[in-house]
């Protein structure tokens, strides 16, 4: 195996993802011969200052949302400036990258064109060490699988009709492994359905999988989870805990948290108190963007507040951008970090994030977006930050099944040096069961 690998050709394409939206695909070729795919996915519910997806905005095609302009960044300015270099080196094939973009927010090649490279190239490079990703991305002490938390009930913009909650999250800490974990999800994703059927409600899905019922309010929808929980057979906190993400800067108007399914409009303060009541109701150990993302102040309260009992995690609001998480950890806003690739767009600016939140204390949850593609990349990521979380969707659709099954893959892969992460990794809070 020779200490370097040089890039000979970078090709890219337009293909679509799981919404039937076009998206980045790109491939890296070696010198040595070995080559690395991926394919970009992209968010419905973006945070305001997310890297820049670049788009065509050519109303004839794909309503507008055609990606010929970055695959031709790609295919052209990209592939030529990249020609020749050292693929082992991730650092300085990024940072080559993010210097030829030029702009802050990667709008002028692309997040979509850029990510697909830096990507594609970390898999090339670890295909031609004969690596896998994880090994690649984390070394060798790369051991701990994450555990998974199963969006199964879709709200707000992932699911026309639903709840104003965007997702409604079980968390299998108790498990043994991570095999085990996505068996007592994948129960508990059928036991729901039945209790959503009880309550003569609908069964479909949302956009990552999980059920969007119709239901009165959204606690009726906590309610129905813990019924579930329980229905499979499990202990709802000790076997399975619940996660959520409200993305409230989806329902934040006009100054004010508007919840359609409650009929309420409520301030900060307000906001605050009704996640309050839900912590002491119910075993909740993930809260993401309870508040909207312009809420620094609101942020650093309910982290004051809540944060010794739930993680509060930053998605929009640090949208894996060191100089947001700088901000966060400075002023007290949250204690855990969504941790998504394209966010940002390069893999090394990804890890980065990672690490300083590790360093500061908080705890990282790697995240799929909801436009989702058969790319397994998140699942290696995860286990390469021994982070102990990741979230990609439902048990179930493709798109959201082919990360978790990477990861038993990785389980299998790793034997006896494999660790799952469980309640170790909520290790911060004072959990109460
Ligand atoms: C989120 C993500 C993924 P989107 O808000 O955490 O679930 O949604 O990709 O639409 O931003
Ligand atoms: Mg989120």
């Amino acid at each position: 195996m020779s200490s370097r690998a040089l890039i000979t050709g970078i090709v890219a394409d337009e293909v679509l993802d799981s919404r039937g939206n076009p998206t980045v695909k790109v491939r890296v070729v070696l010198d040595d011969g070995t080559t690395g795919e991926t394919i970009v996915p992209s968010g419905a519910s973006t945070g305001e200052f997310e890297a820049v997806e670049l788009r065509d905005g050519d109303a004839a095609r794909y309503c507008g949302k055609g990606v010929l302009k970055a695959v031709s960044n790609v295919n052209n300015e990209i592939a030529l400036a990249l020609r020749g270099q050292d693929v082992l080196d991730q650092r300085q094939i990024d940072q080559r990258l993010i210097a030829l973009d030029g702009t802050e927010s990667k709008s002028r090649l692309g997040a979509n064109a850029i990510l697909g490279v830096s990507l594609a190239c970390a898999r090339a490079a670890a295909q031609s060490q004969r690596l896998a990703l994880f090994q690649f991305l984390g070394g060798a002490d790369s051991h701990v699988l994450p555990v998974p938390m199963f969006n199964v009930l879709n709200g707000g913009k992932h699911a026309a009709d639903g709840p104003d909650v965007q997702e409604f999250k079980i968390v299998p800490l108790g498990a043994p492994t991570f095999r085990e974990a996505y068996r007592y999800g994948a129960e508990t994703y059928h036991a729901l359905r039945g209790v959503l059927a009880e309550m003569g409600t609908s069964t479909n899905v949302g956009d990552e999988g999980g059920f969007v019922p119709q239901l009165k309010s959204n606690l009726a929808a906590m309610d129905a989870l813990t019924r579930a929980i329980e229905r499979a057979g499990y202990r709802p906190g000790e076997d399975i805990a619940i996660g959520l993400d409200p993305a409230a800067s989806s329902f934040f108007t006009d100054g004010a948290y508007r919840l359609t399914r409650d009929r309420l409009s409520l301030s900060t303060q307000d906001m605050i108190g009704y996640w309050k009541s839900w912590v002491n109701a119910y075993p909740l150990v993930s809260l993401e963007d309870p508040l909207a993302d312009s809420d620094w102040s609101g942020f650093a309260t309910i982290t004051r507040e809540l944060g010794a009992r739930v993680q509060i995690v930053g998605d929009d609001l640090f949208v894996t951008n060191r100089k947001f998480l700088k901000r966060g950890i400075e002023e007290g806003c949250c204690n855990s970090i969504l941790i998504k690739l394209n966010q940002i767009g390069t893999v090394t600016e990804t890890l980065d994030t990672a690490h300083m939140a590790m360093a500061a204390g908080y705890t990282c949850l790697v995240s799929h977006r909801s436009g989702e593609t058969s790319d397994t990349s998140i699942a290696d990521l995860a286990v390469a930050l021994n982070c102990g979380q990741i979230k990609s969707g439902a048990p179930a659709r493709g798109e959201r099944v082919a990360k978790y099954n990477r990861l038993l893959e990785i389980e299998n892969m790793l034997g006896a040096a494999a660790v799952f992460a469980g309640r170790h990794a909520f290790s911060n809070l004072r959990l109460s069961t």
